[in-house]
């Protein structure tokens, strides 16, 4: 044991003499006591601010021997035992591995509400302009291995485990894998929170607490299957219910007109939404923010025990169950009117409890003098897509119905206060709600739609005139927030009217009806006509009034981002070009980052340690720029040697995942290739062993990636891919020079192993059509080198790591439209290379499926589901060629682990860092804040810099028993992406809008 500073011998005596008795040690001490004495030698100043943190680790010693001090591990340790009594959720006789996960969370999240009580009172008494985002989705991962690697206990814990009989990565791993979110959108969303916190920004996130998770995907020889994911089963620890913390929200009834004149929504649905908080900490920072979720419950007495007790059990407890359905899953089925209903009912929980909380927060923290004109000032709101869009309306209501302002304020507050993120170019997968639908949930919020709606088509008018009624009308159809909607009466007049009577699509009926005749007489006719002909008459109903979202979102918001540069480009140019004519200063780029804490330093700790003894600092982690240095040693002898060891460590984790999860038996020595190639396959099969021995690599190509439950493509895809998996995978003629792996229920857990050890990774999407990727990102930064076409960031990916480091191939964005063009007109002409792989596919090599709807959605020239849409065909030559100089590059390791090195190198802007700094700056206009005391006079403490880590409640032991988890549409012909289930997402709505089926 090294001998004590003075100051802490001091401190230890101090600490000794409260204990109160002999038997002290048998007698807890009382956490508050300890705590706050840490606390209270931390703010004498003894020691400078840096030092003082790691001294304090040092300090809190619960011994009563003053020689003998408590380690940090022995600390921990106390303080799982003690969760594990006191706060138990097993029953005593035991101890094993949940117990284990359960109690060490819970004693990690003792650290993390002490920094987040902090961060919460240095934030209302600063009162600085807070970011709030909102989002359907996060998708948080696990918690315990990112708490305390943010908090710097990664050490002291992984010993305190150690010391019980447990390996902290085993006890990490019992910890349900949270999915409340689909995929990139969401998982960005969990990107940011980390780094607002570790930059000290002011800043919350705001979701709903979904009871069951996306869901656990179920691989059987039929393909995947869905089961319900109840990642609450046995509790979250995470999270703080605050049951001081709750909102009414409203659906349908009415509006009426108060006494004072003011309108007001009465009658209706009222459910109460609940805040349970998870804290979110920051890396090497005490800033700890905060994630609110929202849970839906009935008001209380909306029991009906009167009925109950008369033996009308389902019918008493009906409130409560429509009350809590609405926080049951992500993302509902939306196919029938309940599900569309349950779905904006969803969304608008999400906006009115938040902003109910934001503005309640804003009133308190204004004291006694509430300007609203500072509300602007005070608060961001960021809507995460279209999903929070509702937050318009809501704001609106809030501020004019409650409290009191004209719709011009409020409308000028609200605009300044959200702004809008576009995750999307497809203008089919922008999200649109029945007017119908709206008008009955939320009456009030329609009228307020609408008037928004009004005062767009004047400013429409007024841009455009009324000199040329083609343009205006064309001009009002694309911009109007109401689709299908008649104009506004005031401007009823400016063009012609659109006809409101139902169209007759007529096969056989005479096109010269009299046009004088009204419509109902003229259906009426016909009908009776047909009747009599014989003949059947299509009836097309008229186009549904519908509500778009995005439109609200543009002309709502102060500013509209795209998530990467080529896809801000595309939003400015096509997705929302009259709005930039109009306002061409909202539109702007956010290239999306991710965390590297999460993403390198605790998902790859042995790459992480490479790049710190190269780099000479750890500092990497918070400025990810010092990763260039890494450039200078890429073709270091050593460095080289130490970057492939590392790498097959993390291939040797997967190689274990793989046998676990799939039962396939990979070779760790072969490249790590997420894709599959069958035309690799067919070629393989016409050479020899020895000639396929030298024209190929060995390759593991891996996927992962969920189906929406109801996009009948994607499944044929995961099935096809299992499918190809069984035939070659058995192939004795193959062997290891191919195998192909389907990695189940791929989850934030799942990519945190496959991506470290990771090779070779494809971003091969249609150029134009992914917003930006963030895997990409990931794969880059570990070390793995990308195969792609020029689309989202794989653009900026490949100016940062160099050209040459990149393997690009495949048609640009500029080039899509003509190429669609030139196939709808029948003169494109595939490749034979790219027949013959159909024809393979069809030869039943793979089972006796033929895969027809699959191949056929590459076949033929037009209609939905055919025509190659994607274009898999036309780029399949570049692709192969590519892979090609893939296989090359293997083959010279010493090349490619130059380009690996190097990949890491650039990836320094792809840190949600430098993204939160730019929403920051850009966007929400809020400054980076770090948590100081006062000082005796009540002034900030110039000399306190916020502690990294956090006071660790000590228990004296316990005698306790320690017994001791883009596609293309098929693109599988040519290789494949890892499935994106976000990406099936989006094409499950084009999917959906094919078949007339919108929100
Ligand atoms: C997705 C895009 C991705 C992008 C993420 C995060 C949706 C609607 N879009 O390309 O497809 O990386 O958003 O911005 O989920």
């Amino acid at each position: 044991m090294t001998r004590l500073p003075r100051e802490t011998e001091k401190l230890q005596r101090e600490m000794d003499t409260m204990r109160i008795s002999a038997g002290a040690e048998k007698i807890p001490v009382k956490c508050n006591s300890l705590s706050s004495l840490v606390t209270r030698r931390w703010r004498t100043k003894t020691f400078p601010a840096r030092i003082r943190t790691w001294r304090l680790l040092s300090v809190k010693s619960i011994s009563t021997n003053p020689k003998t001090l408590v380690t940090d591990s022995e600390q921990v340790a106390s303080s799982i035992k003690h969760h594990s009594e006191f706060t138990p959720l097993f029953s005593p006789e035991k101890f094993e591995l949940p117990k284990a996960f359960f109690a060490t969370a819970q004693s990690v999240r003792d650290a993390l509400i002490v920094n987040w009580n902090a961060t919460y009172e240095y934030y209302n008494r600063v009162n600085p302009k807070q970011a709030y985002y909102l989002s359907m989705e996060f998708l948080q991962g696990r918690a315990l291995s990112n708490a305390v690697g943010n908090l710097g206990l990664t050490g002291a814990y992984g010993d305190a485990l150690k010391s019980l009989g447990f390996e902290l990565e085993s006890v990490a791993g019992q910890e349900p894998d949270p999915a409340l979110g689909n995929g990139g959108l969401g998982r960005l969303a969990s990107c940011f929170l980390d780094s607002l916190a570790t930059l000290n920004y002011p800043a919350w996130g705001y979701g709903l607490r979904y009871k069951y998770g996306l869901f656990k995907q179920i691989i059987t020889k039929d393909g995947q299957e869905e089961a319900a994911e109840d990642w609450l089963e046995l509790s979250n620890p995470w999270e703080i219910v605050r049951n001081d913390v709750s909102y009414p929200v409203k659906f349908y009834g009415k509006v009426v007109f108060g006494s004072d004149g003011k309108k007001r929504w009465i009658g209706g649905e009222d459910v109460v939404a609940v805040a349970y908080d998870v804290p979110i900490p920051g890396y090497k920072t005490k800033t700890t923010i905060n994630l609110r979720l929202w849970s839906t419950k009935a008001p209380s007495g909306d029991f009906d025990l009167s009925s109950y007790n008369s033996g009308k059990h389902t019918e008493a407890a009906e409130a409560l169950f429509n009350a809590e359905k609405i926080c049951y899953v992500l993302y509902p089925g939306d196919e029938s009117d309940e599900g569309k209903a349950l779905r904006l009912k969803q969304q608008y929980t999400l906006c009115s409890a938040s902003l109910q909380d934001i503005v309640a927060r804003f009133e308190t923290r204004s004291g006694g003098s509430v300007n609203w004109e500072e509300f602007p000032e005070k608060v961001a709101v960021q809507m995460n897509d279209t999903h929070p869009t509702l937050c318009i309306p809501e704001l609106m209501r809030i501020l004019m119905d409650l409290k009191g302002l004209s719709w011009e304020d409020a409308w000028r507050i609200t605009q300044r206060t959200v702004a809008y993120t576009n995750h999307t170019v497809l203008p089919e997968a922008l999200e649109k709600w029945s007017l119908e639908l709206m008008e009955k949930l939320l009456p009030r919020h329609v009228e307020i739609i609408e008037k928004i709606d009004e005062e767009l088509v004047s400013t429409i008018v007024s841009e455009y005139g009324t000199e040329n009624p083609d343009l205006l009308k064309e001009k009002l159809k694309a911009m109007r927030i109401l689709e299908n909607v008649e104009l506004p009466s005031a401007f009823a007049d400016v063009i012609v009217k659109p006809e409101s009577k139902p169209a007759i699509a007529e096969k056989t009926v005479d096109q010269t009806k009299d046009s004088k005749e009204d419509a109902q007489t003229v259906v009426k006719k016909e009908v009776e006509e047909e009747e009599t002909a014989g003949v059947i008459a299509e009836v097309i109903p008229e186009p549904p009034k519908m509500v778009r979202m995005a439109n609200l979102a543009v002309v709502g918001g102060h500013a509209v981002n795209g998530v990467a540069e080529i896809h801000s480009e595309i939003v400015k140019t096509d997705v929302f070009n009259d709005f930039v004519k109009l306002w061409p200063d909202k539109f702007q780029n956010k290239t999306n980052g991710v965390t590297p804490r999460r993403w390198i330093r605790f998902c790859n700790p042995y790459l992480s340690d490479i790049i710190t003894n190269w780099i000479g600092t750890e500092d990497w982690v918070l400025n990810t720029e010092k990763l260039a240095e890494l450039r200078k040693f890429a073709d270091d002898e050593d460095l080289q040697s130490e970057w492939r060891a590392a790498k097959k460590k993390n291939k040797l984790k997967v190689v274990s995942l793989i046998k676990e999860r799939t039962g396939y038996t990979v070779n760790p020595d072969a490249m790590f290739d997420i894709q599959i190639k069958l035309y690799r396959y067919k070629k393989m099969k016409e050479m020899s062993a020895s000639e396929r021995k030298k024209a190929f690599v060995p390759r593991v190509c891996i996927f992962g990636g969920k189906a929406f439950a109801t996009y009948v493509q994607a499944k044929r895809i995961v099935k096809f891919i299992t499918d190809v998996g069984s035939t070659i995978n058995h192939d004795p003629e193959i062997g290891d020079l191919l195998k192909v792996i389907f990695v189940p229920d791929y989850n934030v857990s799942v990519a945190e192993l496959l991506i470290p050890a990771s090779e070779l990774s494809q971003h091969i999407s249609t150029a134009g059509m992914e917003a930006s990727g963030t895997s990409n990102m990931k794969f880059s930064m570990n070390g793995c080198i990308l195969i792609g076409t020029l689309d989202g960031a794989n653009v900026e990916i490949r100016e940062e790591v160099g050209e040459e480091n990149f393997f690009l191939f495949g048609a640009k964005a500029d080039e899509i439209v003509d190429l669609r063009k030139e196939r709808a007109e029948g003169k494109f002409v595939p490749d034979p290379s790219f027949e013959e792989v159909k024809q393979f596919v069809r030869s039943g090599v793979f089972g006796s499926n033929k895969y027809d709807e699959l191949i056929g959605s590459l076949e033929g020239n037009e209609g939905f589901g055919r025509a190659d849409y994607f274009l898999v065909g036309k780029d399949f030559p570049s692709y192969v060629e590519c892979q090609e100089k893939v296989d090359k590059a293997y083959r010279d390791q010493k090349r490619w682990t130059r380009m690996s090195i190097l990949n890491t190198a650039g990836s320094s802007k792809f840190s949600s860092d430098r993204t939160i700094h730019e929403y920051a700056k850009d966007i929400w206009n809020i400054k980076q804040s770090t948590l100081q005391r006062l000082d005796a006079s009540g002034q900030p403490d110039p000399d306190d810099i916020a502690p990294m880590v956090c006071e660790v409640f000590a228990w004296p032991h316990l005698e306790l028993d320690n017994t001791h988890n883009s596609c293309r549409m098929l693109v599988i012909i040519a290789g494949v992406t890892l499935l994106s289930s976000l990406h099936f997402t989006s094409q499950r709505r084009r999917q959906c809008l094919g078949n007339n089926i919108t929100y």
